[in-house]
């Protein structure tokens, strides 16, 4: 079991003026930051990113949605990391998410829902080193 996942703040969260209060849920809830940084996706980079949706019927609008503004990206450490971040962020469709957790507070759509979290070590890993040179993961 790896202590680590990967986490972005999407667009509409960081539109919408709640970065902060994600950001310290996160900490608040035990979470180390590893590594954490403002950018912004190219649509090439963002279909790169989500590559295992591309048959998915809303891989374009998925695509279009990450790079229509800045994320946070950030790789955070804690034991238990990947399961207990999917628990802090709640089900993907946030009507269905369970109260208190930031997709339930903070999210509007199945499709723009405040952040992602890795389903995987495998993926934390992988996702991580998509945004983050060893140098910058402490
Ligand atoms: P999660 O982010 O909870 O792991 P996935 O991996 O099934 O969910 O989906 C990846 C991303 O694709 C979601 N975070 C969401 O932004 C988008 N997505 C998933 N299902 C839909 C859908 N039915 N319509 C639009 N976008 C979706």
């Amino acid at each position: 079991m790896s202590n680590r996942t990967f986490t972005m703040i999407k667009p509409d969260a960081m539109r919408n003026g709640h970065a902060g209060a994600i950001l310290d849920k996160i900490i608040k809830a035990g979470f180390r930051v590893v590594a954490l940084k403002q950018t912004k996706l190219s649509q090439e980079k963002a279909g790169e990113f989500y590559a295992v949706h591309k048959e998915r019927p809303f891989y374009g609008e998925l695509t279009e949605f990450m790079s229509s503004g800045a994320i946070i990206a950030a790789i955070l450490e804690k034991e238990n990391a990947v399961a207990d971040f999917r628990t802090l962020i709640g089900a993907t469709d946030p009507s269905k998410a369970d109260e208190g957790t930031i997709r339930k507070l903070f999210a509007t759509s199945v499709g723009e829902n405040a952040v992602h979290g890795s389903d995987s070590d495998e993926n934390a890993k992988i996702e991580g080193d998509f945004f983050f040179s060893g140098l910058e993961q402490y």
